[in-house]
């Protein structure tokens, strides 16, 4: 039996899942997608914030270009593998869990659409970020027209598709596609190191204002102003009348809560 592509663990409520393919990139086969199908489909119920790691110098390499290549698959077959991918990534992005990414090396094509998938993206360094699917012939199929061009505009994503321009993490952060670069002088951390720090404080967040950070604004982002505000309100009903906000608002009122202080 082949080695399995997701290797998942748990530190306190964080689920960890590496991705384990370095010797071919990680890129991603049909079995690949099913596992992160799987683990999206069930995360236990404790687990407050998944971090998003991969073995190896590089954190995606896209869709596996051998596989794909030796299938010679229909337009039909590739149809049904788009759909695999947006119903795995769509789970990772609505599932109502917060999922930070720490990239390194290659962040590009169908990796680049599962980074996109993710909520915090942390690089490093070492990370580049590309789609150079139109200078292989093919197009994305992952997620990137919607997610993608989301984050960084769709003008961006058309001039970096048709050139195959390779981003640095600055650059890449630049543009939303990292939201911090690690092991930097400003910020000598590693990529593992801040995500696991970011998920431990993003699961003290009360459950239901994760949710409603994760599942909601992205969609909320889709509709018309009307429809959207109608929406904010319904969400913003629903997490106010949680089971521990009077508690966190006490803290407030009686003076014991943080407050919001700018960078020292
Ligand atoms: C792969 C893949 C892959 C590496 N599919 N096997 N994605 C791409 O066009 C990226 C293609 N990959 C690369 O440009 C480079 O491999 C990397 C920059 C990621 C890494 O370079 P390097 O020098 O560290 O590794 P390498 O020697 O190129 O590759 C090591 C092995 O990984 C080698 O296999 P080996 O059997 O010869 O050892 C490579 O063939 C294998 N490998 N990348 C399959 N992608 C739903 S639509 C999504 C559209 C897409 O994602 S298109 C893919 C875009």
């Amino acid at each position: 039996m082949s080695e399995p592509f997701l290797i998942t663990s748990e530190m306190d409520n964080i689920g960890i899942i590496t991705l384990n393919r370095a010797s071919k990139r990680n890129s991603l086969d049909e079995a690949a997608i099913a596992e992160i199908d799987d683990y999206f489909s069930n995360v236990p119920s404790h687990i407050r914030v998944i971090l998003m790691t991969a073995e190896g110098d590089h954190f995606c390499a896209g869709l596996d270009l051998k596989e794909h290549h030796d299938k010679e698959r229909s337009a039909v077959d590739f149809l049904r593998v788009c759909q695999g991918w947006h119903r795995a990534f769509d789970k990772i992005q609505h599932g109502g869990i917060p999922v930070i990414a720490c990239l390194q090396g290659a962040v590009v094509g169908g990796g680049l659409e599962l980074a996109s998938a993710a909520h915090v993206r942390i690089a490093d360094t070492s990370t580049f970020f590309a789609l150079p699917e139109g200078t292989r012939g093919i197009f994305t199929g992952g997620g990137a027209t919607v997610r993608t061009a989301k984050i960084i505009s769709a003008s961006r994503m058309v001039e970096l598709m048709l050139t195959g321009r390779v981003l640095n993490a600055q650059e890449g952060e630049r543009l939303g596609l990292a939201h911090y670069v690690c092991n930097t002088e400003d910020n000598p951390k590693t990529a593992y190191d801040l995500g696991l720090e970011l998920a431990r404080k993003i699961a003290t967040n009360a459950v239901l204002s994760n949710y409603a950070i994760v599942s909601s604004i992205n969609r909320i982002a889709d509709m018309a102003s009307t429809e959207g505000l109608f929406a904010e309100g319904l969400m913003a009903a629903v997490v106010q009348t949680g089971g521990d906000v009077q508690e966190r608002l006490s803290e407030f009122v009686n003076k014991k809560a943080h407050k919001v202080r700018p960078k020292s």
